[in-house]
C-alpha cells in the first residue's frame, strides 16, 4: 500500500469576525445591505429561557454603526448604536445617513460579553 501523501497544513489562523458585505471603504446606497461572517468561530442563537453560563467557542453577531471595539470581556450594551443578532441570524438592511461611517461588528457569548479577537471595523461612504 503507498503511503497516503500528506497535505500541507495550513497556517494555523484564529477565529475572525469579517463582514462577508460590504466591502471595507465601499460607497454604499441606503439601506445597505450588512452580511456577516465567521472563520473558525460558530455562530449560535442564544439559548431560550435563562442564560447563567455562556457556552464555550460559541456566539453572535452584534453590529454598530459609529462605535469602536469594545475591549475583550466587555459587556455589549443592549442599547444603541449596539445590534443584537441573538437569533443567530447574519444580515440586516440598515438606513445609513448620507456621509462617511464606521461599520463595527463585535462577537458575543451567550451572556453578550465580547470574545478576544472577534471584532472587526470597516469604513464605508454614503452619498449625498
Ligand atoms: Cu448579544
Amino acid at each position: 500500500m503507498p503511503e497516503p501523501v500528506a497535505e500541507p497544513a495550513p497556517a494555523p489562523t484564529g477565529p475572525r469576525a469579517i463582514f462577508v458585505q460590504p466591502e471595507d471603504g465601499a460607497t454604499v446606497t441606503s439601506p445597505v445591505r450588512l452580511e456577516f461572517g465567521t472563520e473558525n468561530f460558530e455562530i449560535s442563537a442564544v439559548p431560550a429561557g435563562e442564560v447563567t453560563e455562556p457556552r464555550p467557542a460559541l456566539g453572535h453577531h452584534h453590529v454598530a454603526i459609529d462605535a469602536e471595539c469594545l475591549p475583550a470581556g466587555a459587556l455589549i450594551p443592549r442599547a444603541a448604536p449596539w445590534i443584537h443578532f441573538g437569533d443567530g441570524s447574519n444580515v440586516i438592511d440598515m438606513q445609513l445617513p448620507a456621509g462617511p461611517h464606521t461599520l463595527t461588528l463585535q462577537i458575543g457569548d451567550d451572556l453578550h460579553q465580547t470574545i478576544e479577537g472577534l471584532c472587526t471595523t470597516i469604513s464605508v461612504n454614503v452619498p449625498e
